[in-house]
């Protein structure tokens, strides 16, 4: 097949076992789609730590607290600063004082950086996620 390399690769066998079982469980009908699939996705996470000019796709995830003093100020106006790298938003009410935030990205990897420890690093915000994908 052109564009193709075959390579062979050697695991330890209690790893590839699992790996052929789990696989097989999630609905793969072959190793070279999981493998495929695994490679891009520790592609992109290798990216996103380096923080540097490669373009990745993604979202962050994250909790906050709205009644936190002046929070909400903050992420409009780090919203509209990074407005080059957001493609959408999404805000979810989940309790009477917590939201939901979905900001999903498409930019340099260093600069999706940048909004995620902007907002991370702010207090009221929990558990923020980056999942980002290689393009
Ligand atoms: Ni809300």
């Amino acid at each position: 097949m052109p564009g193709v390399i075959r390579f062979g690769v050697s695991l330890p066998s209690d790893v590839a076992r699992e790996f052929d079982e789990v696989i097989s469980k999630v609905g793969y009908k072959n190793r070279s789609k999981a493998i495929l699939d695994a490679v891009k996705s520790f592609l992109a996470d290798l990216k996103w730590t380096m923080g540097g000019s490669e373009r990745v796709v993604g979202s962050l995830s994250f909790l906050y607290d709205h009644g936190v003093k002046g929070l909400e100020d903050y992420l409009t106006d780090i919203e509209h600063g990074f407005r080059s790298i957001i493609t959408a938003v999404l805000h979810i009410h989940v309790t009477d004082r917590i939201c939901h935030k979905i900001i999903a990205v498409e930019g340099p990897a260093e600069e999706i950086k940048k909004l995620a420890l902007k907002i991370a690093s702010k207090k009221g915000v929990e558990q923020l996620k980056v999942n980002v994908a290689t393009i």
